[in-house]
């Protein structure tokens, strides 16, 4: 007996072994649930593919930037399990020269495609989502970060994107709440992925998180998905709207 037993999960960031996302996978089908993974362009979907295989998982484009492809996507899931039950979005972007430097140096191409591709496409897929989830006990799920809320060196326009992401989870769970539909983010610490790789001063904010956490260490991509597990199946069902940390208890501190 699993805790997602016939649930129907459509999974969206999975880019290889370390993402969130793929630990998120991995749970929810040890828990029971049927998966479909996306991917955003060729050189994904070659590091995808094996992985969903080996969770007999689906494996379908969809660059979220682009409303065609959102549309096609839910199509398919329409065609393939007439309804959806859970959504993971794991996705983010910015260019990389906006993680550079301050915000003072974003662009308003940059700032756009931030917004886009890590906050909007949030609405943007539950839009089009709604009618496979709406009365079912669905529920969705975003990743953020603490740099949403306070300024942490060279995020920038990402923090900018988190916060309207943070915003977007809460308008989106009064929007979709009548329809049953629960919408809640997970807020994670620092992990070494590849949205991190390239991320000059990583090392040195993994070290302040061991330093100054509470836990005194850094978390894992398996603790976020226990935390996913939690908030997508019936022991989160009256929790909606929520920003949930996993971070050691890095937020709650001062000095
Ligand atoms: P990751 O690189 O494995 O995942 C990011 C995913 O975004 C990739 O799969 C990438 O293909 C996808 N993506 C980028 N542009 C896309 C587009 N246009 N369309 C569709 N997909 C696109 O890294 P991760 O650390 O697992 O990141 C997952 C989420 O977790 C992100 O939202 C990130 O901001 C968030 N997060 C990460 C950390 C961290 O320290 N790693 C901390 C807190 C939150
Ligand atoms: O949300 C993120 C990273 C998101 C991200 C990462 C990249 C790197 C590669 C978005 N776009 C890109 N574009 C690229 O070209 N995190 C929470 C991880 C992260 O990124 C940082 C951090 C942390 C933490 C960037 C600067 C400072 C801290």
């Amino acid at each position: 007996m699993g805790l997602l037993d016939g649930k129907k999960a459509l999974i969206l960031g999975v880019a290889n072994e370390k993402s969130i996302a793929w630990a998120i996978a991995r749970l929810f089908r040890a828990e029971g649930a049927d998966l479909i993974l996306t991917y955003a362009g060729e050189a994904i979907e070659k590091r995808v593919r094996p992985l969903a295989e080996s969770l007999g998982a689906a494996v379908l484009p969809c660059n979220v930037g682009s409303d065609g492809e959102i549309a096609a996507l839910m199509k398919h899931v329409e065609q393939r399990w007439g309804r959806l039950d859970i959504l993971i979005h794991s996705v983010a972007f910015a260019e990389r020269d906006e993680l550079k430097g301050t915000i003072l140096s974003t662009t308003r191409q940059g700032f756009a495609t931030a917004l886009d591709i890590s906050a909007y496409s949030l609405i943007a897929l539950l839009k089009e989502a709604q009618p496979l989830m709406a009365g079912r006990n669905a529920c969705a799920m975003a990743m953020t970060y603490f740099g949403a809320e306070k300024v942490f060196p060279n995020y920038n326009v990402m923090g900018v994107a988190k916060a309207a992401l943070e915003a977007s989870v809460r308008y989106l769970a009064a929007g979709m709440g009548s329809d049953g539909v629960r919408v809640n983010a997970i807020s994670a610490g620092p992990i070494k992925t590849l949205a991190a790789s390239g991320v000059g001063e990583f090392k040195q904010i993994l070290n302040t998180v061991e330093d100054r956490a509470p836990l005194h260490r850094n978390i894992t991509q398996e603790e976020v998905a226990k935390a996913a597990l939690y908030l997508c199946s019936d022991l989160a069902s009256g929790v909606s709207g929520e920003i949930h940390y996993v971070d050691a208890g890095y937020n709650i501190t001062g000095i």
